[in-house]
């Protein structure tokens, strides 16, 4: 006798959540899992797909040279990113709280196919749960997670066999959900239609106060982004209005440990690498050269985003002056040494051609303040915001 004719051969056990009768909320049925599993869908794609742009750039493979142009992108996509992993969060809860009655279905296993679609929810859930919970610690500066060496690639990590169980769950579930969205109410175990008047929240009333708790959510936390909203950001980890020059402060001088050198009047950028010879340049020299002014954002990888007008000369005439070719690329350092990625960062050719990216001296009309990278640090287009390095002391050519 096969396996699964045994088990459902064994009578279900009629006790807690397994009496018939255990779970007969009308929102414990399909269509209302189903229109949360659209909308998860959608935040979580959305979510995984501006996650992978900002991995890439960080962590750029050969054949991926990150456009300058235009200078929004990353501000935008990294807004996406941490906004809709917001918004998964209520969507999440009441998904599994609408499910979770199925955990007890009776035979526990019934094929193998059936099988394998129950076990691919534990890296799901799993995987869900760790990647809400580790981005929301992460942006809130939660230590054991905040965006130090161990969080990025955990949330990596976890973001690709979150997604792969997800085919798995789609693939499994689509068509049991064309079916539910397309024919209206019925209940989930198949026993008995919904009553006309079911006791309790109808499925309209919990839908739509899930969505309305999405939305409040979005709305009270997006405004460390989206500007328009930042009075209502009560929720939002950053407010992009606050900070010394309008700017907020990832990291402060001190905090970084370069508050004594960065101040020192023998301060001297040395330009160093594959060229002729080494350029040492004083704060004087840099002020004497062309001076250029351009507006950009620092957008944050923990997805607050402040616009600012930046001055200072363009990184690739100071590589002109010393000499460089035009398809050089640069990595510049940080006095900061904390290692990567605060200590440095790279520039590619792209970035060096485009004007704007600045070895910026000054910040919103005002000498760039300490907390900003005083004396002198880099500003580009499109760049994450880790990568907008302060207190330069070095600029090596490659
Ligand atoms: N040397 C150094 N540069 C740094 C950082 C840092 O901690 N050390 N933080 C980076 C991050 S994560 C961001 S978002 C921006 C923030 O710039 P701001 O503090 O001027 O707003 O600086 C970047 N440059
Ligand atoms: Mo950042």
């Amino acid at each position: 006798m096969k396996i699964d004719d045994k088990l459902r051969r064994l009578a279900p056990p009629r006790v807690g959540p397994f009496r018939p009768d255990a779970f007969d909320s009308p929102l414990h049925d399909e269509r209302t899992a189903a229109w949360l599993g659209v909308a998860l869908g959608i935040t979580f794609t959305a979510c995984f797909l501006t996650g992978l742009v900002s991995h890439g750039i960080q962590h750029p493979p050969s054949w991926l040279a990150w456009f300058p142009r235009p200078s929004w992108i990353y501000r935008v996509t990294q807004g996406i990113h941490v906004t809709t992993g917001i918004a998964s969060i209520p969507l999440l809860l009441a998904k599994l709280w609408s499910v979770y009655p199925r955990l007890w279905a009776w035979p526990p296993l019934e094929s193998l196919a059936n099988t394998l679609e129950r076990l691919s929810l534990l890296p799901l859930v799993g995987g869900s749960l760790f990647l809400l919970f580790s981005g929301v610690a992460s942006v809130s500066r939660w230590l054991p997670f905040s965006s130090s060496i161990s969080f990025p690639p955990a949330h990596y990590a976890a973001a690709w066999i979150t997604i792969g169980a997800l085919v798995v769950h789609v693939g499994a579930k689509i068509g049991a959900t064309r079916t539910a969205l397309a024919r209206g109410a019925r209940r989930g175990d198949g026993s008995a239609p919904m009553p006309a008047a079911a006791k309790g929240l109808s499925r309209r009333g919990f839908l739509g106060s899930i969505a309305g708790a999405t939305v409040t959510l979005v709305a009270v936390t997006v405004g460390q982004t989206l500007r328009p909203l930042a009075w209502v950001g009560a929720l939002a980890p950053r407010d992009p209005r606050i900070g010394p020059q309008g700017v907020p402060v990832n990291k402060t001088a001190a905090q970084a440990r370069v508050a004594d050198i960065a101040t020192d009047p023998a301060y001297r950028l040395v330009v160093e690498g594959a060229i002729a010879s080494p350029l040492v340049l004083s704060l004087d020299d840099l002020r004497a050269m062309p001076q250029r002014e351009a507006r950009l954002p620092i957008a944050c990888v923990d997805g607050w985003s402040a616009m600012a007008l930046w001055r200072g000369v363009a990184l690739r005439d100071v590589l002109a002056a010393a000499g460089s070719g035009v398809e050089a690329q640069a990595t510049v350092y940080s006095m900061q040494r904390s290692g990567a990625p605060y200590s440095h960062s790279d520039v590619d050719a792209a970035q060096i051609a485009d004007p704007d990216t600045l070895l910026a001296l000054e910040c919103n009309g005002e000498v760039l303040h300490l907390d900003h990278g005083f004396p002198v640090r880099l500003i580009g287009p499109n760049r994450p915001g880790v990568q907008q390095t302060k207190w330069l002391a070095k600029v090596v050519v490659r």
